[in-house]
């Protein structure tokens, strides 16, 4: 067993799944004036170290994703953060991205950029202490979309950056994110997402990525938001699980999902479906951001200084999921 594909399994077994906290600081910038509260340095750090201080992170969640910015910050007892998530037996993770920018060549599509000079990057956050790093290649669905151009561009590029980032010893997250904004049913979801996963491991095996140190994040095969024909979490999981069983190598350790707007409780009750229906050897667990952050977000946002009623709320929803990931969730369990 190769060290990659070591450390891609304690980040996923045994009911553990990922704390995806990377959101760059425009996005963390929203997430935080949504609630009310100012957007500085100490604001966003004290939030995460209030997660990352949780019970929680011991027995649900194998690893953290940080931004450039948490990576480098200290918390309130003066420790680096990576090492205060060591001492809990989480690994710290890092986005390595640079972000989704305009697809020269299409026009309402994106490419993910952040290659140049990523192999010192790697170096340098490997020092920090990351031992796996994440990149996030964004699709969406029209009429016209996603592109052939956007479907091999972002393969290409997550390709690149994984093996990048094996060549450095770390594992890494490859997330394809077709999203959910739009109209279209859950049967062109799961013939997208195929094409793009496809096309994603054809460019990996090309780049001669060793597929059992990588985790793969995918998004669930879900009716677009705006679609008229949702369709059951059932059907989600049932069509999830084929996808993945057709599109997905089997020497890939593990799956861990984006929530990608679902709510909390929507992403933990399909996330449950798919471990009852997966017959395949994946373990199939979370990455999730929004679908473990937003109520304790909410929440802290009125007393920031209310440690630990926060922590109770994302306890409890990191505990959910890792439920979830063993098939033992039940919606009677979320009445805290
Ligand atoms: C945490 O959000 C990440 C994106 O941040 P930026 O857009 O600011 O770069 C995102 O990649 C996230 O890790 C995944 O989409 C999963 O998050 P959700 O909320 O979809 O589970």
């Amino acid at each position: 067993m190769s060290e990659l594909n070591q450390i891609a399994l304690k980040i996923l077994e045994n009911g553990k799944g990922i704390l995806a906290a990377d959101e760059s600081t425009g996005t963390m910038t929203k997430r935080l004036q949504s609630v009310g509260v100012e957007s500085s340095p100490e604001n966003r750090v004290l939030f995460r170290e209030t997660l990352f201080s949780s019970n929680c992170m011991r027995e649900c969640i194998g690893g953290v994703i940080l931004y450039d910015e948490t990576i480098k910050q200290k918390s309130k007892t003066g420790k680096n953060i990576p090492d205060m998530l060591l001492e809990v037996g989480s690994y710290p993770g890092i986005k390595v991205d640079t972000g989704a920018k305009q697809l020269a060549g299409s026009k309402n599509e994106k490419i993910t950029e952040g290659l140049d000079s990523l192999r010192e990057r790697l170096k340098e956050y490997s020092k920090l202490g990351a031992k796996f790093t994440k990149w996030r290649g964004v699709y969406n669905i029209t009429k016209d979309y996603p592109s052939k151009l956007s479907i091999y561009s972002n393969a290409h590029a997550l390709a690149r950056y994984a093996s990048l980032v094996q060549e450095n010893n770390l594992v890494p997250i490859v997330e394809p994110e077709v999203l959910m904004d739009g109209e279209h049913s859950a049967d062109e979801c799961f013939s997208k997402t195929s094409e793009v996963l496809k096309r994603c491991f054809e460019e990996l095996i090309f780049h001669k990525v060793d597929l059992s140190g990588i985790i793969l994040k995918p998004n669930m095969i879900l009716a677009g938001a705006s679609s008229k024909n949702q369709i059951s979490n059932e059907d989600t999981a049932k069509l999830t699980v084929k996808c993945l069983k057709e599109n997905v190598p089997s020497e890939v350790p593990g799956i861990a999902f984006l929530s990608g707007g679902q709510t909390e409780t929507q992403a933990t009750e399909n996330l449950n479906l798919i471990n009852k229906f997966n017959d395949t050897n994946f373990i199939m667990s979370y990455s999730y951001g929004r679908a473990l952050q937003q109520s304790a977000l909410k929440y802290w946002a009125k007393d920031t200084k209310d440690t630990n009623g926060t922590q109770k709320i994302f306890d409890h929803r990191a505990k959910m999921c890792s439920l979830a990931t063993q098939g033992k969730w039940s919606k009677n369990l979320e009445n805290i």
